[in-house]
């Protein structure tokens, strides 16, 4: 019985130092503290093409915003992730998505039909 109460009373302090932990991080700013949960990239797609086309990012969380200054909508796909959908953009928006990635060599595409025909891919080197 008198186990069960030591451990509730440590989960308590340990809960209020995660508290104060936070809210020393609060008062340190706010730079910097984006760039340190993963890397980030801007792309610019087009009909038909990504700028850029070619990307690098440590392993990890990458996070992507695609800027669609094209007529039509856009997606960007990571092939040898199952395919996955990062984030599709309408004409004229830009959204931000996010994938976690291995260190590798990866396929982007859009894949709305045609457009990866159409030059609407490019490689991401994940080290
Ligand atoms: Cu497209």
């Amino acid at each position: 019985m008198s186990m069960r109460q030591t451990r509730t009373t440590w989960l308590v302090a340990a809960t209020a130092g995660a508290a104060l932990a936070l809210a020393g991080c609060g008062d340190n700013g706010d730079d910097g503290a984006a760039a340190a949960d993963g890397d980030a990239h801007h792309l610019e797609a087009g009909d038909m093409y990504f700028e850029p086309d070619a990307l690098s990012a440590p392993a990890g969380e990458i996070e992507i915003t695609l800027e669609n200054v094209g007529g039509v909508e856009h997606d960007f796909v990571v092939e040898e992730a199952g395919d996955e959908l990062v984030v599709h953009s309408d004409p004229g928006e830009t959204n931000t998505g996010t994938i976690e990635l291995e260190a590798g060599t990866y396929t982007f595409y859009c894949d709305v039909p045609g457009h990866r025909e159409a030059g609407m891919e490019g490689t991401l080197e994940v080290s």
